[in-house]
């Protein structure tokens, strides 16, 4: 297979497998032992996938605003603010029975639909928590796709992320979050099996230094996290999942959760996860790590899913996880479509 379909393939199942299999501990709150993952993992191998479609793992909110935002983006060949916020609108209120979307996003789209779709698409997001805006970590849960639309064009990306966050997360953190995700999915596309971690820890240092300025008087969270990391990352010795909830955080917080999916993921490149998680490929323990911190499992899990999807490309990606998650076909079918929009782009 062409190594960037792969890539592309790789971010959209390694995205659906990591929110499916993050999901069922959401939850939970709290770190998730490896043995009830590896319990998980065999339940999974026995599942008979059947004709009728009744998923063993389902997709959250994550992924549907992710294959929302891929469909426009493929339909439209370009950012369509005003049609991805009604998308997203109409997605979240045809399963809203279904997926559990954040506390204060339902706001944004009931006043997008009271407007019928015609107003300024941003505004409902702008004047949440008193114009403040949200710094849910949803900005950075479904930017992959952009990251795929803008691959070998860093400053669109920048662009689009922070877009695509404004349309229902408009706190500087959470647009924050959508830049630096996004940029290690690409970053992760460009990288071959050689490429350290340290080679795109550095590449993110450099966008930190771009979102969050030194001489700009805001705290520096990323810029702070990405240190602890690179501490983390340098230290003899095990690295224990108190000490990454303590000092990086795996709470709805794009700062927290954004922070966690990208450590999960150098970590595991670093191979430095801890011991138990054993020898499995990097996608593997990527999501296992991920989810085994705890915390918003499904979204750390999505996130780190998606980089190490891009990263590794769609072979990594265990096939008897994919056929038990629910849309895994559909996440096939845009990842190439988003790959066919390049194609045409890199022959202009
Ligand atoms: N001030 C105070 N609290 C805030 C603020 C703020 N500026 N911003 C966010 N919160 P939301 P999400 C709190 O609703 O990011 C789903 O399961 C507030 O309590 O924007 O889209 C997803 O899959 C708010 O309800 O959600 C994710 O896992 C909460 O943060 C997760 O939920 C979440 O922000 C977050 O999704
Ligand atoms: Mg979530």
């Amino acid at each position: 297979m062409d190594k960037m379909l792969s890539k592309f393939r790789g971010a959209f199942l390694g995205g659906l497998v990591g929110d499916c299999l993050g999901a069922p501990y959401e939850v939970y709150w709290r770190e998730v032992k490896l043995q009830t993952l590896i319990k998980m993992d065999e339940e999974i191998k026995a599942f008979q996938p059947n004709p009728d479609k009744s998923w063993m793992l389902h997709y959250t909110d994550d992924t549907e605003m992710a294959h929302v935002m891929a469909q426009s983006l493929i339909s439209e060949n370009k950012f369509s603010p005003r049609k991805i916020a009604k998308q997203f609108s109409k997605a979240y209120f045809n399963s809203v029975s279904e997926r559990f979307y954040g506390g204060s996003v339902p706001a944004v789209f009931h006043q997008l639909k009271e407007s019928n779709y015609s107003g300024d698409p941003y505004s409902p997001a702008a004047a949440q928590f008193a114009g403040q805006g949200s710094y849910g970590n949803g900005s950075g849960m479904r930017v992959f796709p952009i990251a795929l639309f803008c691959f070998q064009d860093m400053e669109k990306l920048k662009e689009l992320a922070a877009c695509s966050a404004r349309l229902t997360h408009s706190h500087q953190d959470a647009v924050n979050g959508a830049i630096l995700q996004a940029a290690a999915v690409y970053f992760a596309l460009e990288s071959n099996s050689a490429t350290t971690w340290q080679e795109i820890w550095g590449k993110l240092k450099n966008v930190c230094k771009e979102i969050e300025p030194e001489t700009s008087n805001r705290e520096k969270p990323y810029t702070d996290r990405l240190t602890r990391m690179y501490l983390f990352l340098t230290s003899t010795g095990s690295i224990s999942n108190n000490e990454v909830v303590s000092k990086i955080g795996v709470d709805i917080q794009a700062t927290e959760a954004i922070s966690a999916a990208i450590f999960a993921f150098l970590c595991c490149l670093a191979n430095r996860q801890p011991e138990e998680i054993g020898s499995r490929d990097l996608l593997q323990r990527t999501v296992f790590y991920a989810i085994s911190l705890g915390g918003d499992t499904d979204t750390i899990g999505t996130m780190a899913g998606a980089i190490a999807g891009a990263f590794c490309g769609v072979e990594s990606v265990p096939q008897h996880w994919l056929v038990a998650c629910e849309g895994w076909n559909k996440a096939e079918e845009l990842a190439d479509g988003m790959h066919r929009l390049f194609v045409k782009k890199s022959k202009k």
